[in-house]
């Protein structure tokens, strides 16, 4: 009788080896465990046993009915409750799937690189609000109240006194506020204006730096302002500082590249000029001094402020500043 109940513990065990579906080891196991099963009668028939056999065999029939009970168990918990076809059966061997990487937006790149090259020039990267007081955007930049900024065409106001900053400028006043020379700092952000056609939208990024110490000069502005345009648009990149206006700095200049598509021949980009505008500057006019507090007779300090969508579609040679706003993936995966 032991050979027998052996004999029916393996094919027990390989009848449940090959099961693959819950329900159908369920009927396995009240073949075999049932009150009817296959080992159960065969248990009944040990009492008509001599008595010198029963221990034996009752010891080795009590055994394989745990090992199979606990065989069953292990089995149910493996294969779980749902089916599992032969056909779906997992293939370790098989190389995973490419997740689908995202990566920063090509504004938010643009703005780094841009922090980056200041950074390591020893400049802090400092924040501000958005919305901001009329005061810091416009009174404390010496931007008279008549001034053509300050038209309603052009900013979003939220109140008399509260409007949608039209540049990262107010940043720099809020520093100069708060912290006495030396400082360097480089102001990232949005920026609004109401303005909004094919080449402007009414949300933008702008960067804009500031450095006041004693003995600052414009051959400071220059060499930083080189430095940063070769640093951005390459080594050999050709330069020219112009004169122009703003009434936060005086003397100020605007900062041209030769045109980086028909190499300063003149094209539609340039508009016929060969030169490309990319940023503003200037030395801090004393007038802004005055609003902060700062000694115009023991300091001076440079300013500089850009627009980040030009930047980025000069450098990448896009034509459509639509594009950064749009969020078409077939655009923003070329970054
Ligand atoms: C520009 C151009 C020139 C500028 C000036 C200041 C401050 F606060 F120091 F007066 N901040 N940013 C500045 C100067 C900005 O953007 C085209």
């Amino acid at each position: 009788m032991k050979e027998e109940i052996l004999e029916l513990e393996k094919r027990a065990l390989g009848e449940i080896g090959s099961t693959l579906d819950p329900s159908e080891l369920e009927t396995l196991r009240i073949r075999y465990l049932g009150k009817k099963g296959l080992l159960t009668s065969m248990m009944k028939k040990v009492g008509c046993l001599p008595p010198d056999e029963r221990p034996g065999v009752g010891k080795l029939a009590n055994l394989v009915k745990k090992n199979l009970s606990a065989r069953f168990k292990e089995t149910r918990d493996s294969l779980g409750s749902g089916r599992v076809d032969v056909g779906t059966t997992f293939d370790v061997t098989l190389p995973g799937r490419e997740p689908v990487y995202g990566h920063l937006h090509p504004i938010t790149l643009v703005i780094k690189e841009v922090c980056g090259i200041f950074t390591r020039m020893g400049f802090r990267v400092v924040k501000g609000p958005n919305v901001e007081l009329d005061y810091y955007n416009f009174e404390a930049l010496n931007i008279p109240r008549d001034h053509p900024a300050r038209d309603m065409q052009d900013t979003f106001y939220i109140s008399e006194n509260v409007v949608l900053r039209t540049h990262t400028s107010p940043i720099q006043v809020r520093v100069m506020e708060t912290r006495k020379p030396p400082v360097s700092v480089i102001a990232p952000g949005k920026v609004y204006r109401r303005d909004s056609d094919v080449s402007h939208t009414p949300m933008f990024h702008q960067v804009e730096g500031l450095l006041v110490d004693r003995g600052v000069s414009f051959g400071d502005l220059k060499g930083t302002l080189t430095s940063f345009v070769r640093q951005m648009f390459g080594s050999r990149t050709r330069l020219r500082f112009r004169p122009s206006f703003f009434p936060f700095t005086e003397p100020s200049a605007e900062v041209d590249i030769l045109c980086v598509l028909c190499g300063g021949k003149g094209c539609r980009t340039c508009s016929q000029t060969g030169w490309l505008e990319i940023l503003g500057s200037g030395m801090v006019d004393p007038e802004v001094y005055r609003f902060v507090d700062y000694d115009a007779d023991k300091y001076t300090g440079f300013a500089f402020g850009m627009g980040i969508e030009r930047i980025a579609m000069l450098k990448y040679g896009i034509d459509d500043i639509q594009l950064f706003f749009r969020n078409d993936i077939r655009f923003l995966r070329q970054f």
